[in-house]
């Protein structure tokens, strides 16, 4: 009888072994990923990858840009949009009438000396990964001027 309980203990805890294992792998694959170039109708010169993880209820976005204003700071969004094609179709921020107002508002990337930004920030985020499948990812400059544009994918 013991020897029974043992087993079922055994295999309990592989199965939980196994889901763990699974989880963590589907999380580092989940982030979604924009390439950015410039806003339309600009001819801006930013450049770069932006990545956005969802993680309960987070969003974790991590930037990567060059092409930037030297040691400044500028907005760095979702938007509503689900097209960088032209600059009416980007829309403005992306969040849910259910979240806690606009989270983007203070969302920043920061430069180095050389123009180039490299960092993260995590937002409380009411959207999930599917929610912001295809989205667009804004660039703005230090004076809120959108210059930067891609589209978030799987
Ligand atoms: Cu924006």
């Amino acid at each position: 009888m013991s020897y029974i309980r043992f087993s079922k203990t055994l295999i309990a805890l592989t199965l939980f072994g196994t889901t763990l294992a699974t989880s963590t792998v589907a999380q580092a694959a989940d982030a979604l990923k924009a390439t950015i170039s410039a806003y339309p109708d600009t001819h801006a010169k930013v450049r770069g990858h932006v990545a956005a993880k969802f993680n309960s209820g987070y969003v974790t976005i991590r930037y990567n840009l060059t092409g930037l204003t030297p040691n400044a700071n500028g907005g760095l969004h979702i938007h509503a949009g689900t097209s960088c094609k032209t600059a009416k179709e980007v829309g403005g921020h992306y969040f849910a009438p259910k979240d806690q107002g606009d989270y983007w508002k203070n969302a920043n990337w920061v430069s180095d000396s050389k123009g180039h930004a490299k960092g993260s920030f995590r937002l409380l985020s009411g959207l999930d990964r599917k929610d912001n499948l295809h989205h667009a990812v804004v660039v703005h400059d230090s004076h809120g001027d959108r210059i930067g544009c891609g589209i978030l994918q799987g």
